[in-house]
């Protein structure tokens, strides 16, 4: 496997970071997970365009023009022989001595990953996915803005181990007002009385690139969207819930909370979301 480091593409034994790299010490610094399918780069810009803003949220410095950005992730997918499967785009802070300050991190590493990925199984999309509220509450964005894809997915990660240690996939975020924020690594939609719901990136959701197709498919359907905050008895009463996500695609809900989700199937306008989506992936890619 050839990884992208710096500039060259190398042997995945060579892709090394420094011990002192402030992306593993501090978890400083940002990402992005993209999707290859049939040899199209799935909404590269939209990804490219995240990160450049995360990185910018973040005060780091992007070590490469957007431009060469792209050819780089494509280089790495053509280098790998790869048609179909997932791309990770890592810019850490970079080596620095042992403390806090980003000043003393001269060089950010840039890492670009391309390699096949694990799918849900088959039956998620057939029989639907069951899912719970956790404990964990979603950071405050005041404190870390949900925005920003940073390396730090420590509160995700407590949440989705929560989750697994219950028996679960999947979890609810909820915000420190108790609003719902997101999934550990997906973003929520209900639909109820034919209004697709979802919470603000102010309530503690990240703007998923997939979110965002949703609601362009949402546009087409002409389904009305509202971005609000919601409750979890938003999600009980839904008639149809779903997640988004890069990895996920659109995943129908049929269980939050012990509750069934309308007749406890897959919804029928969910999958149709999941039907469209399929078809745009293969439309909008920016090829290899
Ligand atoms: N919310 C969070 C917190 C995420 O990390 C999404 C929503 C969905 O966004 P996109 O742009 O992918 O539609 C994400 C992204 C994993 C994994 O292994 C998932 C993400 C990130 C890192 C790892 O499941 N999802």
């Amino acid at each position: 496997m050839k990884i992208f480091f710096n500039g060259s593409l190398v042997d995945r034994a060579d892709a090394k970071v420094s011990v002192f790299d402030h992306g593993l010490l501090y978890g400083d610094g940002v990402f992005e997970g993209i999707r290859l399918y049939d040899g199209c780069v799935f909404k590269l810009e939209e990804h490219l365009e995240r990160l450049e803003y995360s990185a910018k949220a973040i005060m780091l410095k992007m070590p490469i023009s957007r431009k060469e950005l792209a050819e780089a992730v494509c280089a790495t997918c053509r280098a790998n022989n790869l048609k179909n499967g997932y791309i990770r785009l890592v810019i850490t802070r970079g080596e620095g001595s042992l403390g806090l300050s980003i000043h003393s991190c001269k060089q950010p590493n840039l890492i670009i990953i391309a390699d096949t990925i694990q799918l849900y199984p088959a039956e998620f999309y057939e029989q639907g996915l069951k899912i719970i509220t956790v404990p964990t509450r979603r950071i405050n964005p005041a404190a870390l803005p949900p925005t920003v894809k940073s390396l730090n997915y420590l509160n995700n990660i407590l949440a989705k181990t929560e989750a697994q240690h219950l028996g679960y996939h999947e979890a609810i975020m909820l915000n420190d007002q108790g609003y719902i924020a997101e999934c550990t690594g997906d973003n929520i939609f209900a639909l109820h009385k034919g209004v697709l719901l979802t919470p603000p990136s102010s309530a503690g959701a990240l703007k998923g690139i997939t979110r965002d197709a949703v609601l362009e498919i949402a546009a087409e359907l002409k389904v009305p969207v509202r971005e609000v905050n919601m409750t979890r008895y938003d999600t009980w009463i839904c008639d149809e819930l779903f997640l988004t996500g890069t990895a996920a695609e659109v995943v129908p809900i049929v269980e939050v909370d012990a509750r069934p989700i309308g007749n406890g199937k897959p919804g029928e306008l969910t999958l149709r979301f999941l039907e469209v989506f399929k078809r745009i992936v293969r439309e909008q890619g920016t090829m290899l």
